[in-house]
This record gives structure tokens, sequence and C-alpha cells, in this order.
């Protein structure tokens, strides 16, 4: 929960002033109007499409819960309760537990449900993951005494040569976009990085102790396609042990692990608002409405079948939209007809706004005992200008150093909001459930290196390198590698589930 701001940075991207830095992101939201249309695709992907080279991911199907008219919805949840009630934690014969790397059977994952889960998933864990993982001292221990204390987002990233808990190789539901290395990016080294808390070590994710620790139990990643990077990182690092069952449907994604009964579930949601095409007020159609003080119901229905939820938005306040509060209009991004009248909310306030609106949400919410994890606003590295205008992250091969971290203003007010609206929600805290912001904003700031840039395509001709003007090549500096730095969001969700889960076995007050 650092409400620090960076350290001092010699080389500034972006003006220092509160008015200029708002200003800024209005302009850098030009380049994310169009940028976000794919990079961050969703729904309204295809209009701008060839603006990004052509490149569409056709298997991307975010707009989940969005299409149609939404009355399927309650049919969905209906399926999702049945679903969830049948599941039967005995082996029913069929081989469902398949081993796609290492000797794990079927039958090893019996043990996993008996009543001293713990110890002896410990065991059966360490005899599984020295056949799939390397070995590595960093091992998560469930019986460990957890450390609740040690700030888990002040570090730095250390040289690790133990490399990555999956390859593009051993994936299969890696998004071709984050699948770097099969896209032919020719430096490796940016998968070896390990985030170091500077208090204690963030073990090394253990995927059989991750279905351990959520035995039972429903985890959800809601959001933007940076939600859906994380949620494919989570899966690629699980399959190494274990193959899930693709449950999945129209509105929702969905993963079941049979050895311990847990479902992996992502959501669409743009902006986790309540959002309408509608014309309102002297809003026509064809703009999205936002309604600030309202969470995204197609997702809110769905809640109290979740144990965890991992929230992510941000970068979608870029793009056009109306935002409305207390049903009335108080600002707009990329829209405002009236320049003569005074907006009251721009979109980083709007941002801050909808944070706070969907913490209490979920905190309040009657039926969800879960515990909520918001992921901070995940920086881009558009370095030296926009997309379009030589931002860049083309060449970085290693996390920047101190002295070579460009400041982005735009990352840094967005982050600053968030945080502000995250605290506001915590204030209004009920019994009934919990939330943790996982601020990852400023750890993240270093990885320049961990995205696809040019490599976003396997198209072979891709242009990868700056032309003679200098301009650089058409990239995505905005989504993560897989493997690379995103696999760290899934130590870090691990390390918070076994402080929650562990610290309120052996806590129980
Ligand atoms: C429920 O599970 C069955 C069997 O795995 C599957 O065929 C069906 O599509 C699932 N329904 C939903 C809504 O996920
Ligand atoms: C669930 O498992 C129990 C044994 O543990 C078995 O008796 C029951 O029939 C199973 N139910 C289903 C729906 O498979
Ligand atoms: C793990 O370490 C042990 C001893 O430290 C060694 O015998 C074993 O071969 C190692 N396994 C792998 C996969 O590196
Ligand atoms: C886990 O803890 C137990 C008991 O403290 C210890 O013997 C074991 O080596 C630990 N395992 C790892 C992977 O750290
Ligand atoms: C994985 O990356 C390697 C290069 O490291 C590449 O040769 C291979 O085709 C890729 N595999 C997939 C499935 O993308
Ligand atoms: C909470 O659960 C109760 C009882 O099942 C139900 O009547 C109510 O509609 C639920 N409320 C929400 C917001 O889901
Ligand atoms: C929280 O729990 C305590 C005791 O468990 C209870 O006295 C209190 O009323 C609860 N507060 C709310 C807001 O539910
Ligand atoms: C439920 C279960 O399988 N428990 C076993 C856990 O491991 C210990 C020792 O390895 C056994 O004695 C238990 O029977």
């Amino acid at each position: 929960m650092s409400s620090s701001s960076f350290k001092e940075i010699p080389a500034m991207a972006y003006p220092r002033t509160l008015v200029s830095i708002v200003a800024s992101a209005g302009g850098l939201a030009v380049f994310l109007l169009i940028a976000s249309s794919l990079l961050i695709s969703g729904p309204i992907g295809s209009t701008f499409s060839s603006y990004f080279y052509g490149v569409v991911d056709h298997t991307e199907k975010d707009d989940l819960l969005s299409s149609g008219d939404g009355s399927g919805n309650r049919d969905a949840f209906e399926a999702f309760r049945s679903n969830l009630t049948i599941r039967n934690n005995s082996d029913s014969g069929d081989a469902v537990v398949e081993s796609q790397v290492g000797e794990m059977k079927p039958g090893d994952s019996r043990n996993m449900r008996g009543q001293e889960k713990v110890v002896n998933v410990t065991n059966n864990a360490e005899k599984v993951s020295t056949n799939v993982q390397k070995n590595n001292t960093n091992g998560a221990n469930l019986t460990d005494s957890v450390n609740t204390d040690c700030d888990l987002y002040a570090g730095k990233w250390v040289y690790d040569s133990t490399g990555p808990l999956y390859t593009n190789s051993s994936c299969p539901v890696l998004t071709q976009m984050q699948n770097c290395q099969g896209n032919g990016r020719p430096d490796k080294e940016y998968e070896n990085w390990r985030w170091k808390p500077a208090q204690c070590n963030l073990p090394q994710f253990d995927a059989m102790k991750f279905l351990e620790l959520m035995s039972g139990k429903t985890l959800a990643f809601v959001g933007d396609s940076v939600a859906r990077n994380q949620m494919e990182s989570l899966l690629c690092i699980l399959w190494q042990v274990e193959v899930p069952k693709n449950r999945g449907n129209k509105k929702m994604q969905r993963y079941y692990f049979r050895s311990t009964s847990t479902m992996i579930v992502r959501i669409w949601s743009s902006w986790l608002v309540h959002q309408t095409p509608e014309p309102f007020d002297f809003a026509p159609t064809g703009v999205d409405k936002l309604h600030l003080d309202l969470p995204d119901e197609r997702f809110m229905e769905f809640v109290p079948n979740f144990d965890v939820i991992v929230l992510s938005s941000g970068h979608w306040f870029a793009k056009k939209s109306v935002y409305i509060l207390n049903n009335e209009i108080v600002g707009g991004q990329l829209w405002w007809p009236d320049k003569s009248r005074q907006m009251k909310v721009n979109n980083v306030d709007a941002f801050g706004i909808s944070v706070e609106t969907i913490v209490t949400a979920m905190l309040k919410h009657p039926n969800y005992t879960g515990l909520t994890i918001l992921r901070s606003f995940s920086p881009d590295h558009y370095e030296g200008g926009a997309w379009n205008t030589g931002g860049s992250c083309t060449g970085k091969e290693k996390p920047a150093v101190d002295k070579d971290l460009v400041e982005n203003g735009f990352t840094n007010i967005m982050h600053e909001k968030q945080v502000a609206g995250f605290n506001k929600a915590i204030k209004k805290q009920t019994n009934k459930s919990k939330a943790i912001l996982m601020d990852i904003t400023k750890a993240f700031s270093y990885r320049h290196d961990g995205h696809p840039g040019p490599y976003r395509s396997p198209d072979p001709n891709k242009i990868t390198k700056r032309g003679p003007d200098g301009r650089p090549p058409p990239q995505d500096c905005l989504h993560w590698c897989m493997p690379g730095p995103v696999d760290t969001w899934n130590e870090l969700v691990f390390e918070i589930l076994r402080r929650e889960f562990v610290a309120k076995k052996s806590n129980p007050s």
C-alpha cells in the first residue's frame, strides 16, 4: 500500500503538475482509444482492427456477458449453480486428472481429499512437483508460519536462472498475442526475473499447493483483457500439474480442476461499472454511458458463487464514454459536445469513483463472503511517446534500473486515484467479506522488458525493427508476455491466499 511516489527520476516522460498530467492523460487517450480497442480486446474490437495492423485475435471471446440482451444471464447462473452442486469429490472412474507432465495419476489425487489435507498434499505436491518443476528453495510451504507483516510490494527484481513455471509449448491456453517466444521474440531473459520483497521471500508458485489451498473453492478474474492475461498465466501454471476440464460457456470462461474441486473463472467487464448504450439526457446512442455509482450488474449476480475475486480495470477509462453520477451526466472521455460547459469528472476521477463503487459493492454484498483482491493499475510502457508517436518498448531486454526508469504520469495518477477509491471503500467494510489491494504498479513499472512489443503475432513478415526514420514498429507494450512477469501476479495471489486462509485457520478469532 505505498502512497509513495516514485523515486526521483532523471528522465521524465510526462510533465509533473496535476493539471498537465491530466491533460496528457487526455492526449494519451487518443492512442488508447485506438490501441485499446484491440489491445484491450473487448466487445468493441472490430471497429478499429484495421488500425492495429490487421491483427485480430479471433480466439478472444471477451464479450462473454455483454453480448445479447442479458436475459440469458439467469439461465447461465442456474446452470453454473447446478454444475457446482453436482460436482463430486470422489473419483468416478474416468481419468479426469490427466497427466500432461510428470507422473501424476488419477489415484494420486485421492489422498488430496483426506482429512489431513494440508499435510498429505504437501507430501504429494513435493512428489509431483519434482517431476514438473525445477528444484527450488523458495517453495511455498502451506504450514510455514505466516508472516503477514512483510510488505510484498516493496522490493526489487532479482535474476533467477531457474526459469519460468511453464513454457509456451507446455501451455495450450496461451493467447497468441502474448506468446512472445512463439511469435519469434529473440531474447528470453525477461522470463528469468523474480520479484524479491525487501523483508521476505515471495514463495515460488506451487501448483499443487495452490489447488489444495483453493480446495472446493472458486476463483474468478473479473475485468478487462489484463484480467485475461493474468487468468491465462494462472491456468498455464496449474496446467503443469493437472489438465482442467473446460466448463466454459458463452457467458464466462470456466476451468474445473477435478482433483481439488477448484474452479477458475473469468468474466469480462471493461469498466466494472454499469454501462448502457441507450441515449441518456443529451448523450445519444453510439457512446457508452457509464454509471459510475452502480456496479456492473452482469457479474454482480454471480458474485455469491465465488470465494476469491481478482479485479482488473483502468485502461478502458481512456476510451470514449460518458460518465453519469446520481443520474446526471458529469463528464466524458473523448466526448463532450458542449465545450462551454465545465466537466465535473474527468477520466482519472471517473476511474477512482468506479473503484470505490465496485469495491464497496463487493464489501457490502449481502451474500458474498469471499475475498476481493484489487490488482492495482498495470503500467504500460509506450516510452518516449504514445503508441503512434514513437512510443516504444522495443529492444528492452532487462528490467529498468532506478536511474533509467521512465516516469509515466498517466500510470501514476491512475494508481493514485485507484488507491484513494479503494481506501474509501475499505472504510465501509462490514464483517462479511474482505478486500485487499494487490499493489503491483510500482514493481511492474520496472518491467518494460516484459511486454510482447512487436512480437504480438506469429506473422513472419511483421516489422520488428525501427524504420529508417527511427519510427518504432507497431507494438503491444501493455499486455504481458507469457511466460513472463505476469506470472508474478499469481505468485502474489498465492501468497495473499496463503496468508488469508492459513492465518485464519491457525488464528481463528
Ligand atoms: C455443466 O457441466 C457439464 C458437464 O461437464 C457441461 O456439459 C455443461 O456445459 C456445463 N454447464 C455449464 C453451464 O457450464
Ligand atoms: C458422490 O460420491 C459418493 C461417494 O463419495 C457417491 O456415493 C455418490 O453417488 C457420488 N455422487 C455423484 C453425483 O457422483
Ligand atoms: C533436486 O535436488 C536434489 C538434491 O538437492 C537432487 O538430487 C535432484 O536431482 C534435484 N531435482 C531436480 C529436478 O533438479
Ligand atoms: C516445509 O516445512 C517443513 C516443516 O517445517 C520442512 O521440513 C520442509 O522442508 C518445508 N518444505 C519446503 C519446500 O520448504
Ligand atoms: C514456443 O517457442 C519456441 C521458441 O522458443 C518456438 O520454436 C515454438 O514454435 C513455440 N511453440 C508454440 C506452441 O508456440
Ligand atoms: C441474497 O440471498 C437471498 C437469499 O438467498 C436472496 O433472497 C437475495 O436476493 C440475495 N441478494 C443478492 C443481492 O444476491
Ligand atoms: C461484526 O462482527 C461482530 C462480532 O462478530 C458483531 O458484533 C458486529 O455487529 C459485526 N458488524 C457488522 C457490521 O456486521
Ligand atoms: C487422510 C490420509 O491419507 N491421511 C494420511 C496422511 O499421511 C499420514 C502419514 O503420511 C498417514 O498416516 C495418514 O493416514
